[in-house]
């Protein structure tokens, strides 16, 4: 613990370097504790932050502040350029996690001789900010993807087709936001280049990007998140190596199978096929009746698929449809920007 009453001048500037360090480290750590609360939502990692802060108030001691009024700081004030250039909420928790951790470094340096208490506290906080950091990074990547998946009713799925990424790009001007990458025939090598190809195209719109059945394909390409069949690899494994900042979506159309992807965590649901559809000719469809009875409690995004084209649709919002996912009606139109926007302007009429 150190001592007030005979402080030399070296003593003064390290309790100096621990006092503005303490101020940074609190500062970082309450941007932090506010993305949590307002931008996230997490509650538990509110408690942490601001546990955290407070621990270092406590230990924020009387000799520490003094010593400001006795050294002059000569570079008080100075930001820099990449201050004033943070843009997204992501740059905004790395570079404040980033100070946090530079700050206790420098606090468990400087205190390690004359407050060892102070010391251990900065390294055991600093090494939880790395994990908190990350964890705040793949929440916020998350929510953004959830918003998306809110807020748009239509969902492209693709079909194999020369001109593919010229027929995604016509689709996305139109305003679909989100593309599931279908890939049913070639090589590994051609899967994953299409889908890098599209993965890029969708960020430029600012659209998610969904691999089908591939967790490979996924991972390599950085995809938002994927699509899963009953057949495909199980929710649990697919969320076991995705991590938590991508979607996962589950095809399912029936009780069980839609109750069972509820609780192992899916993030959306397709159900159909609604109608018959030459694109999954082995599949009965099962009709809006009985998706109307399988959705009626249903709190997570939900989409119609199979058959679904623009003469079928008004009948499918009159009966409470919301969200609509396609492939043949746009991936083989003459004009599938023009057929998109027809789409989205009908599904956005209220009913
Ligand atoms: N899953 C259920 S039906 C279907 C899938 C992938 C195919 C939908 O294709 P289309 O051409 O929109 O009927
Ligand atoms: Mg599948």
């Amino acid at each position: 613990m150190p001592n007030s009453n005979n402080t030399n001048t070296e003593d003064l500037r390290v309790y100096q370097i621990i006092d503005a360090n303490l101020d940074r480290a609190r500062e970082g750590l309450r941007v932090l504790e506010d993305w949590a609360r307002f931008g996230l939502g997490k509650e538990k990692y509110v408690e942490k932050i601001k546990n955290f802060r407070q621990i270092l108030g406590k230990n924020h001691l009387e000799v520490y502040k003094q010593s400001r009024n006795q050294i002059e700081d000569k570079c008080k004030g100075l930001t820099h350029q990449e201050q004033i250039n943070r843009k997204t909420s992501e740059q905004i928790i790395s570079s404040n996690s980033g100070r946090v951790q530079e700050a206790l470094r420098v606090i468990e340096e400087f205190s390690r001789l004359h407050n060892h208490e102070l010391s251990k506290i900065a390294s055991e906080i600093r090494y939880q900010i790395y994990t908190i950091e990350i964890d705040l990074l793949s929440l916020s990547k998350f929510k953004k993807s959830e918003e998306i998946l809110k807020k748009n009713d239509l969902y492209l799925i693709t079909d194999q087709k020369d001109n593919l990424l010229e027929i995604i790009e016509e689709i996305l001007i139109a305003g679909v936001r989100i593309i599931q990458h279908r890939f049913k025939m070639g090589t590994d090598k051609d899967h994953l280049k299409e889908a890098i190809k599209i993965k890029n195209l969708c960020k430029k719109y600012n659209s998610l990007f969904i691999v089908n059945d591939r967790l490979d394909i996924a991972l390599a390409s950085n995809a938002d998140g994927i699509h899963l069949g009953q057949d495909d690899l199980d929710l649990k494994t697919a969320r076991k190596l995705l991590g938590n900042s991508k979607i996962i979506g589950i095809s399912a159309n029936n009780e069980i199978d839609i109750s069972n992807a509820l609780k192992e965590g899916c993030d959306y649901i397709g159900i159909g096929p609604v109608f018959e559809t030459a694109t999954k000719k082995n599949k009965k469809p099962i009709g809006i009746e009985k998706i109307k009875t399988l959705t009626k409690d249903l709190n997570i995004p939900w989409f119609a698929i199979g058959g679904i084209n623009s003469k079928n649709i008004s009948s499918l919002k009159k009966n409470g449809f919301k969200k609509v996912a396609l492939v043949s009606q746009l991936m083989n139109s003459e004009d599938p920007k023009e057929d998109a926007s027809i789409i989205l302007k009908e599904l956005s009429h209220e009913n």
